[in-house]
C-alpha cells in the first residue's frame, strides 16, 4: 500500500458527487442522536452502528473507492481497545527487513502515522511515510466494510479489549483532547456516571460496542484463515507468543535465525508502551485529524494515545456495582457465541 497516494479513496471521493449524495441521504434518514462523545455532534446510526458525520463519510468512501491489493493487512478494532499498539507491532513486523533499527519510523512517528487509517486522515507528521508498506487500520465494523476487502484475498487482524478498561480509557481520551480554556464550552463535559449510561446502551462512536466484536468474532469463526482474533489482555500477557503468531498469519513468518537473533524481543521492546510513550515525538508531538473535506481539522496531542496502557485501570474509576453491571452486559451479548472476555489472573 502506498501511503500518501489515493489508497483510501480520498482523491476519487473529492470529484464523486456519488458518494457525496449518498452522505447527504443517509444523514437526513437514519437514526440520529445528539453526540455526547469528543468533538461529534451528533452520532448516525449507519448499517447499526453509531458514527459521527465524518467517519460516515469515511466509510462511504471506502466502500466506494477502497481497492486493497491482495497481500494487503487490514488492522481493525473498536476505538480505545489497543489500535495504536497493534499499529507499532504491525509496521514494525512487515518492515523488520527493510528498515534500519536505528532508522525506524516508529521512532520518531507516531504509529498512526507509519499505518493510515482506512476512513480518516490522522496525521502528526507533515511529512509522507517513504515507504510502502501493506497495512491499513479501520474502526468500520466488520459489516459495513468495503465489499472490495471482504472479497479480496486481503487478511484481517483484529483486537478487541475488555468493555470495563475500553470504556474507561474512551472516556479519559474525552478529557484528554478536549479543548482548554475559551474553546471548552464547545465542547461538553462528559460525567463518568452520563459516559457509562451511554457506554451501556452502546451509545459510543462505533458502538455498540460488543456488537463490533461480535461481527469480527463470527467472521474468524467463519474464516479463520482470513481473520485473526486477538485480545489486548492476551497479547500483554504472552506478547512473544502472539506476534509471532501474528507474524505468521500476516505472511511475515519469524524464521528460526531471526528468533536466534532476538528479533522478536526487538519488536516487542520497540512497540512496548513504556519505550514509544518515552519518545519525544509521543511525548510533544501533535496530531491532527482531517473532520470531513475541507471541513476542519481538530488538533491534539500525540501523548493523548499513550495513557497508562495496563491491564484492570478500571478499578480505579468504576464502582464495583457498574463493574459487574457491564460484565452481565458482556456475558449476555456473547452468549452462545463462544467469545469470551474474563480476563486472567495476573494478567
Ligand atoms: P485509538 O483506537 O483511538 O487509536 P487505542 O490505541 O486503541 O486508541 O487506545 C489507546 C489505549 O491503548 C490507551 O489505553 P489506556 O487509556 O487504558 O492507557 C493507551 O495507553 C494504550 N496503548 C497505547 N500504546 C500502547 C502500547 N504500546 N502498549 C499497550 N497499550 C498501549
Amino acid at each position: 500500500m502506498n501511503h500518501g497516494s489515493k489508497s483510501n479513496g480520498a482523491e476519487e471521493y473529492k470529484s464523486d458527487p456519488k458518494t457525496s449524495n449518498k452522505l447527504e441521504e443517509i444523514m437526513s434518514t437514519v437514526p440520529k442522536r445528539k453526540g455526547a462523545w469528543l468533538m461529534f455532534n451528533d452520532l448516525y446510526l449507519y448499517e447499526r452502528f453509531w458514527c459521527s458525520s465524518f467517519q460516515l463519510e469515511g466509510i462511504l468512501r471506502a466502500q466506494d473507492h477502497f481497492k486493497p491489493q491482495p497481500n494487503d493487512v487490514i488492522l481493525s478494532s473498536t476505538p480505545k481497545s489497543g489500535t495504536t499498539w497493534l499499529k507499532a507491532l504491525a509496521f514494525a513486523i512487515t518492515t523488520r527487513s527493510c528498515v534500519d533499527e536505528s532508522t525506524n519510523p516508529l521512532l520518531t512517528r507516531l504509529a498512526h502515522d507509519c499505518v493510515p487509517f482506512l476512513e480518516f486522515k490522522l496525521h502528526s507528521s507533515p511529512q509522507k511515510l517513504n515507504l510502502d508498506v501493506p497495512v491499513v487500520a479501520t474502526h468500520i465494523p466488520y459489516t459495513s466494510l468495503p465489499k472490495s476487502i471482504i472479497n479480496s484475498g486481503c487478511k484481517i487482524v483484529y483486537i478487541c479489549r475488555d468493555p470495563k478498561d475500553a470504556f474507561v480509557s474512551l472516556w479519559q481520551f474525552h478529557h484528554r483532547v478536549r479543548p482548554k480554556g475559551e474553546e471548552v464550552s464547545a465542547w461538553e463535559d462528559l460525567p463518568l456516571e452520563d459516559a457509562f449510561e451511554f457506554f451501556c446502551e452502546g451509545f459510543t462512536p462505533g458502538g455498540p460496542y460488543w456488537d463490533h466484536l461480535l461481527g469480527y468474532w463470527r467472521a474468524s469463526l467463519e474464516s479463520p484463515e482470513k481473520i485473526l482474533f486477538l485480545k489486548y489482555e492476551n497479547l500483554k500477557k504472552k506478547t512473544e507468543y502472539w506476534i509471532k503468531k501474528m507474524a505468521q498469519f500476516m505472511g511475515y513468518p519469524l524464521s528460526l535465525e531471526e528468533e536466534d537473533k532476538g528479533v522478536v524481543q526487538k519488536i516487542i521492546d520497540l512497540c512496548s508502551f513504556e519505550n514509544l510513550s518515552n519518545l519525544e515525538v509521543n511525548k510533544s508531538g501533535k496530531a491532527r485529524l482531517d473532520v470531513g473535506i475541507g471541513v476542519n481539522t481538530f488538533e491534539f496531542k500525540n501523548n493523548t494515545y499513550f495513557r497508562k496502557g495496563k491491564v484492570g485501570d478500571w478499578k480505579n474509576y468504576l464502582t464495583p456495582e457498574m463493574a459487574t453491571r457491564l460484565d452481565q452486559i458482556t456475558e449476555q451479548k456473547l452468549n452462545g457465541s463462544g467469545l469470551t472476555l474474563h480476563v486472567l489472573p495476573n494478567a
